[in-house]
């Protein structure tokens, strides 16, 4: 069993499809861990994806991150990281295949709905960033 990080963004939270997306997880062959709504502060956004502090969209990620809260789940599974990868779909949801979530909750690369850990070793750290081992079961 492994383990990987979700986020479901602002822009879904304020559309109001955490319960749709959540259900693709348990749909799918992911059990929800756990789970928790949260409003991040620009210092949790920025320590989160500190991996692209360097980047052009650096700033605007942070700020859209902060712009509403969000709902951070640890999903299980066999092979949770790709499977859920490839539940999200491409990071621009103009690349990605239908059926995914961003193809069908995302509206371009700046609110993409979702994130996802890239590799178990990142999902442990993501994980460790919000729960505790007692909060996930
Ligand atoms: O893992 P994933 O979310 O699919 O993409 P990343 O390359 O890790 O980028 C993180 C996040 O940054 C992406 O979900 C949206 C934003 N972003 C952007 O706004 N513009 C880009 N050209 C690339 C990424
Ligand atoms: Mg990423």
């Amino acid at each position: 069993m492994e383990r990987t990080l979700s986020i479901i963004k602002p822009d879904a939270v304020a559309k109001g499809v955490i319960g749709k997306i959540l259900d693709r997880f348990e749909s799918n062959g992911l059990k929800i861990a756990a789970t928790r709504k949260i409003q991040l502060s620009r210092a949790d956004a920025e320590a989160f994806y500190a991996v692209h502090s360097e980047r052009p969209f650096f700033g605007d990620l942070v700020d859209f991150m902060i712009s509403g809260p969000v709902v951070v789940s640890v999903l299980e599974g066999e092979n949770a990281v790709i499977k859920n990868r490839n539940l999200m779909g491409a990071t621009n949801p103009k690349e990605a295949e239908a059926g995914t979530i961003r193809a069908d909750f995302a509206e371009n690369i700046d609110a993409n709905a979702v994130h996802g850990s890239d590799s178990a070793e990142n999902a442990a750290i993501e994980i460790a960033f919000f729960f505790s081992e007692r909060e996930i079961s």
